[in-house]
């Protein structure tokens, strides 16, 4: 199962709409098939698995499964793996968690189960639902997972009070941020970041130049020029943007004409995106995993609506102090027991930096 696991993230960033999932199929101690969700979605991992057992003589049957979620049930481009499974004459489908889809929904193991086929389930679970938190949450909240990303300096400072901000982190740190671009669905920023700094939000690590994810900018008022890097390269890597209900109509429509999708969503009292709305409108597009990557007002108003999940915190070893402008805006905490509170998952030596991943405990 760990061996599946590891298949799955491969996928992790590529999949949306569906989860990411990995598939081994074992006889008599050997591999003889495995697989992972592709790009898309689809094939499904225990297709390209079962491709490749039949090579073997015999086929699957009497092999051993072991997939990181419960083999879908229903008809889509493809007919439904679990029957894909009887079909092959597996013996035995290890499984390590449900699929909450209603199309799915205990209906696989259901039908191996009903076939005569031995199965198992809850092995590694715990990592399996951490593994594809994004799709459980698009289908259970309708919202994605969302992972804020800070790059900072001890004090939590990410620009001097000038603005100047390049660069606070070195260059391995810049590289594994690049690396958490690959394995999500979306980049979003806020769009003071997007007029600030021009970005291209793309990831620019050797051999994973194709792994860029979809660009989001939360622009309330509909400000981005057609001129920015975000808009004239959005047909090479989409661009959306997600403006309050109303948006300008001649820039939307230059910027559409670009191959840029404005989606209008709800605004709160003062005129902004409500938060919520856009996680909601990103959801109902597919979109599982999100990376935040800034600014300070995006990321307080995420966590002021307890949207963050999880952080990726890099830490440099060098002070601003106050002047400095604060990685994360106010968002109303008055007594400490309405701070936003994480548990540290891991923290490693990135370079002179420090790489912080903490996983939100309440509220
Ligand atoms: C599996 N193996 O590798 C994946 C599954 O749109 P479709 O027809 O591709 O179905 C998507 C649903 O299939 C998705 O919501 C989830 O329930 C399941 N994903 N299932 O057996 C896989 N990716
Ligand atoms: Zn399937």
């Amino acid at each position: 199962m760990r061996t599946a696991l590891s298949l799955a993230v491969r996928g992790l960033g590529r999949t949306w709409p569906n989860p990411a999932v990995g598939c081994v199929l074992v006889r008599d101690g050997a591999v003889i098939g495995r697989g992972w969700t592709q790009p898309g979605g689809r094939p499904h991992a225990e297709t390209e698995a079962l491709a490749q057992a039949r090579s073997f003589s015999g086929g699957a049957e009497g092999a051993t499964a072991y997939v990181t979620l419960e083999p879908c049930n229903h008809y889509g481009k493809t007919p439904p793996c679990a029957l894909a499974l009887v079909e092959a004459k597996v013996a035995r489908v290890v499984v390590a968690c449900q699929d909450p889809d209603p199309r799915v929904a205990g209906g696989g193991l259901t039908r191996l189960r009903d076939a005569g086929i031995a199965v198992t389930t809850g092995v590694c679970e715990a990592e399996a639902l951490a593994l594809n938190e994004g799709f459980f949450n698009r289908i259970t909240l309708g919202r994605p997972l969302v992972t804020l990303k800070v790059a900072s300096t001890l004090d939590g400072r990410i620009a001097t009070a000038t603005g100047e901000s390049q660069w606070i982190t070195g260059p391995t740190a810049r590289a594994w941020g690049h690396r958490l671009r690959a394995s999500h669905d979306t980049i979003l920023v806020g769009i003071g970041t997007a007029l600030a700094d021009d970005p291209e939000l793309t990831c620019r690590l050797p051999g994973l130049e194709d792994r860029s994810p979809v660009r989001v900018v939360v622009d309330s008022s509909l400000r981005l020029p057609p001129t920015a890097r975000l808009a004239t390269g959005a047909r090479r890597i989409p661009t959306w943007i997600v403006t309050g209900p109303s948006p300008d109509s001649a820039l939307a429509e230059s910027l559409t004409a670009l191959g840029v999708e404005v989606i209008p969503v709800a605004a709160t009292a003062d005129g902004r995106v409500d938060p919520a709305a856009a996680m909601a409108a990103l959801a109902s597009r597919g979109i599982t995993r999100m990376l935040v990557e800034g600014g300070a007002a995006l990321a307080g108003a995420l966590l002021g609506a307890g949207l963050v999940d999880r952080l990726e915190w890099f830490r440099a070893a060098s002070l601003i102090g106050g002047d400095g402008l604060p990685a994360v805006a106010g968002f109303g905490v008055e007594a400490l027991a309405a701070m936003a509170r994480f548990e540290r998952t891991t923290v490693r030596s990135a370079g002179t930096d420090l790489a912080e991943s903490y996983r939100r405990i309440a509220p």
